[in-house]
């Protein structure tokens, strides 16, 4: 009978949704990665208003990743996603050197925030394809990303194109589901 109940909990456990909230700069690459999660394939975008939201299962994992558009006007509004959040994903265009310190005081604000506390980050440093882009090191060195010691992290170089690292980010995400 015990054996039983924990066999249907851990069942109940592995099919338990887990909220991933995508972010970054607007042309960063957010919903081309989702959709590439989705469906291996890259559509066409354009900038979000609001967000997007799809169910993804991966290896019997099932993640809930919400898509919330990058645009100035709505940065402010990142933090109504956060509840419940359990990793961030944070998309970085790996060509947009100016915008970088943007997206670096973006992210010790998420870091500050106490519904995130728990969280953990994923940076996907995308367009790798550019020539000229950042390195996964640059963009670490220039995001001060070994100081952060109150959240696991963790930075993928990728392409959303080709979908080049993708999947490794999604790993590394799996393997540290709390
Ligand atoms: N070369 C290249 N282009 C990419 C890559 N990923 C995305 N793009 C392009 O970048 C542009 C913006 O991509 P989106 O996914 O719409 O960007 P977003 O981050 O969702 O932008 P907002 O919704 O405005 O926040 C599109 O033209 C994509 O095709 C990549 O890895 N390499
Ligand atoms: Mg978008």
């Amino acid at each position: 009978m015990g054996l039983l109940v924990t066999k249907l909990w851990s069942l109940l456990w592995s099919n338990k949704e887990h909220k991933v909230i995508i972010v970054g700069l607007d042309n960063a690459g957010k919903t081309t990665i989702l959709y590439q999660l989705l469906t291996g394939e890259v559509v066409h975008t354009s900038p979000t208003i609001g967000s997007n939201v799809e169910e993804i299962v991966w290896r019997n994992i099932h993640f809930l990743m919400w898509d919330i558009g990058g645009q100035e006007s709505l940065r402010t509004s990142w933090s109504s996603y956060y509840t419940q959040t359990q990793f961030v994903i944070i998309v970085i265009d790996s060509t947009d050197r100016k915008r970088l310190p943007i997206i670096r005081e973006q992210m010790y604000k998420m870091l500050a925030h106490e519904d995130l506390a728990k969280a953990s980050i994923l940076v996907y440093a995308n367009k790798q394809d550019i020539k000229g882009s950042m390195t996964a090191a640059e963009i670490s060195n220039e995001l001060n990303l070994t100081t952060v010691k109150s959240h696991q992290w963790q930075i993928q170089a990728c392409c959303a194109l080709t979908g080049a690292g993708i999947q490794k980010g999604l790993e590394w995400i799996a393997s540290n589901i709390p």
